[in-house]
């Protein structure tokens, strides 16, 4: 193939035409779908040259005529090829009209404008509007819209678009209309159009300023019966943005559409939402807990979306973090103060970890704000949305949390309605506190995690205690050397008792409370503590105030005492991760033997403490107790050795038995005592209890007696929640039994009709640790409620097996390889951005042991060697083969 081009941010340059006025008609047929355009456009005369031609972005259309100013344009004024409709010799303003056919019914790259299920609908960001119609687009033209929809009645009674509803009618007696006009200027990736039979339900939001908003949720008949928590968390997140940064909603009225063929999570198009059924559909019967909060956050972040990213908006592409990491921040901000605070920090910081910190050490590792790209799709990535968010949270450290409110209101005040960058926006928060950012930035231009080691020094006689940081980080593509960067490191100090001591920086005349921020600008730079009375043990990155890797080199004794003490719930977390996977690093590779007594007693003794403790939140006490997972160890490990993922396995496996072994008694008092009492409640009490209790299955389910198969089954029969049943059927899933198999066939007989259910019984099916599993798997490729044009299918089946069963898809045979690839090449051809997205699967074969090493490139090779291999794949596996 062609080397595809690679955009950079260098060659930005503004548009050369506005468009101010954007009058889309969309007349929606089963075979070919008209769109008419017409579109008012302006030189800009900014711009010195008046001779460039008009370039418009288009893909995958059938153009059938073009007017200027309502003349039909001659076939010479004009050129297309495959990306491009290019107009010489405009005038200095005019109008537009261009009729394209497109075929939404063949779509499957759910793209552009798609019907899916009997649906059709939109998914313009980033650059799928390109293949609705021809149009500049690129987010800094933005434009007001009107869009009118002609459909059939009886198949799509209902039509939305963005913005209000104008006018609608019949055009005969089969077909009907329906004109929306959205009064605020947008750039085209936020425009949306649904067409199809659905129903919804109604609620309504006072605004602070008194004026009534309709809120609607739009879903499947059937699924009419699943919204109330998606509505409730619609009018939680309206309210928290009034209450937190002071922003009210501005159009009357806000939709949400659930859509189950989608390629992400939901796309926040102004006024008109639209979802992955997955963010919306939930009743206690078919959503589990996590699916309940999951649904809460993603709501909340694409209602933020119309502040953080449509009424300020991107001047380009690279500039993608300016709305997804104030965003996230936004969201997690939401999610903490409605559940509990530092476990949702846990649970960032977790993921972080798990996914973006191998990221930004791997092939695909980039600036939050990009430099260059082929596909843009291919960044959202955990870099743009989670270590942006990481920034935002930084400068909201840095600056406090009224100072950032400054920043936010200045932001919004000078840039509502334009399309901005990330330097307009650390430029607000610098002058709105006159605070100095210039180094700060480099967390916008340098890729790879910061690694920080700490040198502590106690001095008995003068009672001062000095921690010497050192910052540095490792080389990535393209950039070999980093400069120190600003990094603000919150500190605590504990006492013999586990007592926070209080902190006096030598220099300051009293002590300053009991967490103190660092920041540190130089390669190497001490502080020094006066005052402390005897040797502390230090908490260093409490509540993880910087996303670097912290090498703090803890004694076991340390950690243990830390995740007994530490008042910073995060920290002390954090200390009983590294204190357990620490030991299981050890026992990989051979430091020390599994069965040493002495070992197992050091792990168990401080896990029983914490399991037994009637102080700590459960949630948090789960999450203390989830060790860390083959992933993670295997992530841990490749900073000094190569991976060997069934090694990592069966040291892990070794674990978790012995504890289950030696704490059965305990597991099972804890089972019974966090039983549902009374209703099923969705509060954040109740979700830590029954956290807790299935976690004391999941570790008694190691035992894989008859007795624990008995209480799995009971479970999973009686269970009144999916919670509940999903979390017994996990632990059956693992077990080679009849009751497994009786269990999985009761589960599809049970919920074969909700296809949202149907995805957890295919991901438990791909995460069961029974060995073969994989050919099941192929299997279930062929099963009737399977399709590989589904991504949430794609994502339970497929996905799920990489990501679940990490020591059988990297089994030494390469099947499991060979199986990814062959979905990858399945799927690049229906579906580039879902088949690039699995391709990544790949990026981190270099930290494996040569054999498997050998196999997964081989693998790549094949798949860049495959014809027609989309751009979207291409650049993923073109930069792992660097
Ligand atoms: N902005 C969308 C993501 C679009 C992804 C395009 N490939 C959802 C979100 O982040 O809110
Ligand atoms: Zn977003």
């Amino acid at each position: 193939m062609e080397k595809p081009e690679v955009k950079y941010l260098k060659d930005y340059r503004p548009p050369a035409y506005w468009i101010d006025n954007t009058e889309l008609n969309f007349d929606l047929q089963e075979t070919n779908t008209l769109v008419k355009s017409v579109l008012n456009i302006r030189r800009n005369n900014d711009l010195s040259d008046k001779t460039i031609p008009l370039v418009l972005d288009g893909k995958n259309l059938e153009l059938l005529f073009v007017k200027i100013d309502k003349k039909h344009l001659d076939s010479d004024k004009y050129q297309i090829n495959s990306e491009n409709l290019t107009i010489y010799d405009v005038p200095e303003s005019f109008s537009l009209e261009v009729t394209t056919k497109i075929q939404p019914q063949n779509n499957t790259s759910l793209e552009g404008l798609y019907k899916a299920g009997g649906i059709f609908c939109t998914q313009c960001e980033a650059e799928g509007f390109r293949k609705i119609t021809y149009f500049p687009d690129r987010p800094d033209v933005m434009s007001k819209y009107s869009c009118t929809i002609t459909a059939d009645r009886e198949k799509y009674p209902i039509l939305l678009s963005n913005g209000n509803l104008i006018n609608s009618g019949m055009t005969d007696q089969n077909r009907h209309w329906a004109q929306w006009e959205d009064p605020f200027k947008k750039p085209s990736y936020l425009f949306a159009l649904v067409a199809g039979d659905l129903v919804y339900i109604e609620d309504f939001y006072k605004t602070k300023s008194g004026r009534s908003v309709t809120l609607r949720i739009y879903v499947e008949h059937m699924n009419i019966d699943k919204c109330g928590h998606a509505m409730q968390s619609l009018k939680k997140a309206m309210k928290w943005d009034e209450d937190v940064f002071g922003l009210e909603y501005d159009l009357d009225i806000y939709m949400i559409v659930a859509v189950n063929d989608f390629n992400m999570g939901a796309m926040e198009n102004k006024g008109l939402n639209i979802f992955n059924s997955k963010y919306v559909l939930a009743k206690p019967e078919t959503a589990t807990d996590i699916d309940f909060w999951n649904i809460e956050r993603v709501i909340a972040h694409e209602y933020f979306h119309n502040w953080t990213g449509n009424r300020v908006t991107l001047k380009n592409w690279f500039q993608l973090s300016l709305k997804e990491g104030l965003t996230v921040f936004r969201d997690q901000e939401f999610s903490s103060d409605m559940t509990s605070r530092p476990v949702k920090r846990i649970s960032d910081v977790r993921s972080l970890r798990s996914f973006q910190f191998p990221e930004d050490a791997g092939p695909m590792a980039h600036p939050v704000r990009p430099e260059s790209y082929i596909e843009m799709d291919n960044f959202y990535t955990m870099t743009v949305y989670e270590k942006g968010a990481e920034i935002i949270r930084m400068i909201h450290r840095i600056l406090g949390k009224q100072g950032f409110r400054k920043g936010m209101n200045l932001y919004f005040k000078r840039h509502d309605g334009q399309a901005v960058t990330t330097e307009d926006f650390v430029k607000a928060m610098e002058d709105a506190n006159q605070a100095d950012l210039r180094q700060f930035r480099l967390w916008y231009s340098q890729a790879g995690t910061p690694e920080i080691s700490v040198k502590r020094a106690y001095n008995h006689k003068n009672k001062t205690y000095s921690m010497t940081f050192t910052q540095k980080c490792p080389p990535s593509p393209g950039m070999s050397e980093k400069k120190a960067m600003h990094i603000p490191v919150a500190v605590g100090l504990l006492d013999k008792a586990g007592n926070d001591m209080p902190l006096q920086l030598a220099g300051q005349d009293k002590p300053e409370g009991t967490t103190i921020l660092l920041n540190l600008y130089k390669t190497t730079q001490t502080f020094e503590f006066v005052n402390v009375y005897e040797p502390p043990v230090p908490s260093i990155l409490r509540g993880f105030s910087a996303p670097v890797k912290l090498r703090a080199e803890y004694t076991s004794r340390e950690q243990a005492f830390l995740l007994a003490n530490d008042s910073d719930e995060f920290h002390r977390w954090d200390s009983g991760q590294r204190f357990f996977a620490g030991t299981m690093i050890n026992m990989v590779q051979g430091k020390i033997k599994n069965h040493d007594p002495d070992v197992l007693g050091a792990i168990i003794e401080p896990f029983r403490k914490t399991l037994l403790s009637t102080e700590l939140d459960k949630a948090f006490i789960s999450h203390v107790l989830t060790l860390p997972s083959e992933s993670e160890l295997g992530i841990l490990i490749s900073e000094t050795a190569p991976i060997d993922p069934e090694l990592i396995h069966q040291v892990r496996r070794f674990i978790t038995h012995a504890i289950a072994k030696a704490l059965k008694n305990d597991f099972e008092r804890i089972y019974q005592d966090n039983q549902e009492k009374g209703l099923y409640n969705i509060d954040a009490e109740s979700i830590a209890r029954r956290s807790l209790k299935n976690l004391a299955l999941s570790y008694l389910g190691m035992l894989e007696t008859p007795e624990i198969i008995k209480i799995a089954c009971n479970q999973f029969n009686k269970a009144e929640n999916m919670t509940d049943e999903i979390a017994a059927l996990g632990v059956l899933s693992h077990i080679q039994c009849s009751e497994r198999e009786k269990a999985i066939d009761d589960f599809y007989q049970k919920w074969k009709s909700d296809t949202l259910v149907l995805d957890k019984w295919f991901a438990i099916q791909a995460g069961s640790q029974i060995p073969g599993i994989i050919d099941k798997i192929k299997e279930l490729l062929n099963h009737p409620d399977f399709s590989i044009k589904n991504p949430n299918k794609v994502r339970a089946l497929v996905s799920s097996f990489c990501g679940m069963n990490p020591w059988q898809f990297h089994h030494i045979s390469g099947n499991g390889y060979k199986f990814m690839t062959d979905r990858i090449l399945e799927l690049n051809a229906i579906n580039p951005q879902i088949a690039a997205r699995m391709a990544g699967i790949f990026n981190h074969w270099k930290k494996y042991e040569p054999s498997r090493q050998k196999l997964m490139k081989a693998e790549l090779e094949k798949i860049i060697n495959t014809p027609d291999i989309s751009r979207h794949v291409y650049e993923i596996v073109s930069k792992a083969l660097v």
